[in-house]
């Protein structure tokens, strides 16, 4: 007979994942995963203990997307790279739609290769994608919060051909698409709006030469420029991953951004946002539209949600209970 496995204390493992502790993360991302009800209540009260400050405005969460096999593990690894260089932390999450095993080992490999070995400061978590959550599964957001927790830059991997649906876009905050040399697509979901506008855009493979070079300067064309002075302008780069070039600059304009969202008092609202987007979205999953009219309509409980303190868990469990119990009445 298999052992179930004991449920940590929430609290002591809540303080070893603000010190860092990598198998403290690591254990609290099974938890995350643990579908057990009691399990959610210890991960609810995990959730409840990390540091607020950090969860909401501190870190930086940085969503890597493009289309399959565009060098984003390799760019990954690359930067990975410049942040330990700058002494930063870095905790990966690689959603991976086709075999979660391969793509963290692929992912361990391409980092190994390039950084030399792996260091602890950083740290590589693969995730299926389970195609139940738009595409994501529903724990990237908790899974986030827990290695905000611990890493300074939390890196969501994620395979997006511009369909909105699979979006990282509503995760992180700063998002940065990879596009591929010589390949018009992204150019055309960009211009039909079919993707939203990533705040980051980069070319890889550089190196190929006119081919990424022609890409870039059709991706910059598409852009529009910002309609406001203070309005975030996004930049469009070339790297490549394999020659190491471009990635200092990928990363400047990665931190630009946040320091702009800083500067606009913008990273806690925007976390708020992604928080109670993730919330409604369980919502909707579990009692329709329906539900969420009972609970006074999607927009309203958008604004109220935006004000709330507690952790995803705490706040949807609650907006389950005055559900379940109106129903009951
Ligand atoms: N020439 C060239 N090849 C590259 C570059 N970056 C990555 N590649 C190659 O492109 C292939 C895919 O690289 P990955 O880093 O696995 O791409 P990915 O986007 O993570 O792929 P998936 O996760 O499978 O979608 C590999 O064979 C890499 O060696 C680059 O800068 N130049
Ligand atoms: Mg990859």
């Amino acid at each position: 007979m298999q052992a179930i496995p004991a449920l940590p204390d929430p609290e002591a493992l809540a303080a070893s994942v603000s010190e860092q502790d990598r198998s403290a993360v690591a254990k609290a991302l099974n938890l995350l995963d643990d579908k057990r009800p009691q399990a959610r209540q210890c991960a609810a009260r995990l959730l409840a203990k990390l540091p607020k400050q950090r969860l909401y405005s501190a870190g930086h969460l940085v969503g890597l997307t493009g289309p399959p096999g565009v060098g984003k593990s390799s760019l990954t690894a690359a930067l990975v790279r410049v942040w330990r260089e700058r002494r930063l932390s870095v905790g990966i999450l690689a959603v991976d739609p086709s075999s979660p095993i391969s793509g963290g080992a692929l992912l361990g490999d391409r980092l190994r290769m390039l950084s030399g070995s792996l260091d602890a400061g950083v740290f590589i978590r693969s995730l299926a994608c389970r195609g139940e959550f738009g595409g994501l599964s529903a724990e990237v957001w908790p899974m986030s919060l827990v290695m905000l927790a611990a890493f300074d830059i939390v890196l969501v991997e994620t395979v997006g051909v511009g369909q909105k649906e699979i979006d990282v876009s509503k995760l992180t905050d700063t998002t940065c698409f990879v596009a591929q040399p010589a390949s018009g697509d992204s150019i055309q979901f960009l211009k039909a709006g079919i993707m939203e506008i990533p705040h980051v855009l980069v070319v890889n493979k550089a190196d190929v030469g006119m081919a990424a070079r022609k890409t870039l300067s059709e991706l910059r064309a598409t852009l529009q420029p910002p309609r406001n002075a203070q309005d975030w302008r996004v930049p469009a780069l070339a790297a490549s991953a394999t020659m190491g070039t471009g990635i200092e600059e990928l990363a400047d304009s990665i931190e630009a951004h946040r320091a702009w969202l800083l500067d606009q008092g913008l990273l806690s609202p925007v976390r708020q946002r992604f928080q109670a987007e993730w919330i409604i979205k369980r919502l909707l999953e579990e009692f329709g539209r329906f539900g969420l009219e009972k609970l006074g309509g999607e927009s309203r409980l958008l604004t109220s949600l935006v004000e709330a303190q507690g952790s995803p868990f705490e706040e949807y469990d609650a907006l389950r209970h005055r559900l379940l119990a109106g129903w009951r009445e």
